[in-house]
């Protein structure tokens, strides 16, 4: 299996989990464009959003918005990529949740420093 997203649920690369279930999981990216940019996946391997059901899609939506919450953030981007054309880079389907916190706002979650 070359895919990386799958080889991180399988547990045989490692990340940074924030939340799993028998359906999704949700990790931080490792590039992350603010603090606590996060990606939440189904479990499914597909490539683009026509790929995965509805019920593991539906999951992945749900616990997008809880890590939001979790994350105290009022102001953020889902951002969900499908094709090369509209910069997907891993072909296992992933939706961005990107902070966008102000200088009041606490993440919790910190991206460990180099
Ligand atoms: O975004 C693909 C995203 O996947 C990009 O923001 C980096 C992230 N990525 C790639 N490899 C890893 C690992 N190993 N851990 C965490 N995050 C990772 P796209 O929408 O496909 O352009």
């Amino acid at each position: 299996m070359a895919c990386i997203f799958c080889k991180i649920i399988k547990g045989e690369i490692p990340s940074l989990k924030l939340f799993e279930s028998e359906k999704t999981l949700a990790f931080l990216d490792i590039g992350p464009l603010s603090r606590g940019h996060s990606l939440i996946i189904p479990k499914h391997h597909g490539a683009k959003l026509h790929d995965i059901p509805d019920d593991q899609l539906a999951e992945v939506l749900s616990v997008t918005k809880k890590i939001a919450v979790a994350q105290g953030v009022q102001d953020y981007n889902v951002l969900q990529n499908n094709g090369r054309i509209a910069h997907q880079e891993v072909d296992h389907v992933h939706f961005h949740l990107i902070p966008k916190p102000n200088e009041t706002e606490g993440l919790g979650i910190e991206w460990p420093t180099k």
